[in-house]
């Protein structure tokens, strides 16, 4: 009964494009991770630790997890089985358990009634309460019952689907885009088994680390020199869980990623904002407290060369931007700040030797910054009465006679000429 009804899926095979992005690779990829999401959902809860996900000879793909099983007991208010609700009703999976993280960001978390309305044929099956229970659809219709088909003391479920080629412009499933994000899944759920099997090819592989986010920072760092160990610290406050894992290496690129509920944040949020802000304050803390340099470091020159995956399960995450890949809840920012700050400033006090390399580091990366910004501001200098200094598309007025000129006064951001 917690399940709220929003919509029909007519609307998604009308307007495609709406619910998965396009109806290219994007899209068709994008039916087998609302599929792949539910499962996660019940890893994440932790119910279900192994996720087979299996791109079958026909381009039809087959995800099974052995979680609770999708509830096949009779919705109240729909008069179904809450199995055919949640395949095709829109939202309707995301409604339930509220306190539960929920993969939900962006695109991600329509549900799974979308990966039904956009295929030719869906058959799902689910092992629950002692019996197999079996249905199938053809584009998001259910053409049988649930059927009990059989017995069996275990739980889980099975979904096997068909992208509807009507709707798809694109058949075939492309394995390297999905075995980067089932990689990425893995490390985000420490110890939970992906397993990836392509049977056109003969290909598998199975993901599985035990070091979770740590694991991921030593993945992305291993052909680099590294100056540490991997720092990582995992702390709850108020039901929001910040995990983190960070290591210096030898070099001036950095390399942040943050993700809420298992989704990349690509265009960053609040929590990227506290770390940021703990991390440079906890250096700077400790230079002045250990007198070691008069610089004051900006926040760039503390992530030359860093690595850092910032994880975070939030009940009810916020996603904004242009992508909706960007976490707005305003109270995140203050949670991580504190946990990165404590956790960091104990972490320097501890291991001394690392803190010295980790600061020698950003207060050269301070000069250096320093350093081009003085030989810049010299050609600036000089180059002063020349036309050269005005951006993009304005230049120096040519004309001598006042009254042949007209002079425009343009207020907004794209006033200095850099806007499309
Ligand atoms: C809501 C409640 C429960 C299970 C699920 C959703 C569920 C959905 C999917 C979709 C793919 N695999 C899934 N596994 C589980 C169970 C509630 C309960 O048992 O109390």
């Amino acid at each position: 009964e917690s399940i709220v009804v929003l919509k029909d899926l007519e609307a998604v095979r009308k307007r495609p494009s709406m619910y998965i992005g396009d109806v290219s690779s994007r899209g068709l990829h994008h039916l087998l991770w609302e599929a792949v999401d539910n499962a996660i959902d019940e890893a994440m809860g932790g119910y279900c630790n192994h996720i087979f996900i299996i791109l079958n000879k026909d381009n039809s793909v087959t995800v099974i997890d052995n979680g609770r099983g999708i509830p096949v007991d009779i919705h109240p208010e729909e008069n179904k089985p809450a199995l055919e609700v949640v395949m095709t009703i829109l939202h309707a999976g995301g409604k339930f358990e509220k306190q539960a993280y929920k993969v939900s960001g962006g695109l991600h978390g329509v549900g799974i009634s979308v990966t039904n309305a956009l295929s030719k044929w869906l058959e799902v099956k689910v092992k629950r309460n002692g019996k197999i229970y079996f249905q199938r659809y053809e584009r998001g219709k259910a053409v049988t019952s649930l059927n009990e088909i059989g017995v069996i003391n275990e739980t889980g479920t099975e979904i096997t689907f068909m992208p509807d080629d009507a709707i798809l412009t694109v058949k075939e499933f492309d394995y390297g885009i999905i075995e980067t994000r089932i990689k990425e899944l893995a490390f985000l759920n420490k110890n939970l088994r992906i397993d990836l099997v392509d049977e056109r090819t003969d290909k598998k592989d199975t993901f599985q680390y035990s070091g979770g986010i740590v694991s991921f920072v030593e993945y992305l760092n291993k052909n680099k020199k590294i100056l540490h160990k991997p720092i990582h610290f995992q702390k709850q406050h108020n039901g929001i869980q910040v995990e983190i894992s960070m290591q210096y290496v030898d070099s001036y690129t950095e390399n942040v990623f943050s993700f809420v509920n298992n989704i990349n944040t690509h265009e960053g949020g609040t929590h990227l904002t506290g770390f940021s802000t703990a991390l440079t304050r906890a250096i700077n803390d400790y230079i002045r407290k250990n007198k070691l340099s008069n610089i004051k470091l900006g926040g760039e020159d503390t992530r030359e060369g860093l690595t850092a995956i910032i994880s975070l399960k939030v009940p009810e995450p916020q996603f904004e931007g242009q992508t909706k890949t960007k976490l707005g809840n305003s109270e995140i920012k203050g949670i991580v700040d504190s946990i990165v700050y404590d956790n960091l400033v104990n972490y320097f006090e501890e291991n001394p030797s690392v803190a010295k390399n980790i600061i020698n580091k950003a207060v050269l990366a301070a000069e250096a910054r320093e350093a081009a910004r003085k030989a810049r501001e010299l050609t600036r200098r000089k180059s002063v009465l020349e036309s050269g200094n005005l951006p993009g598309k304005l230049a120096d007025c040519q004309e001598k006679n006042p009254s042949k000129t007209e002079l425009f006064i343009v207020e907004g951001d794209s006033a200095g000429g850099s806007s499309k």
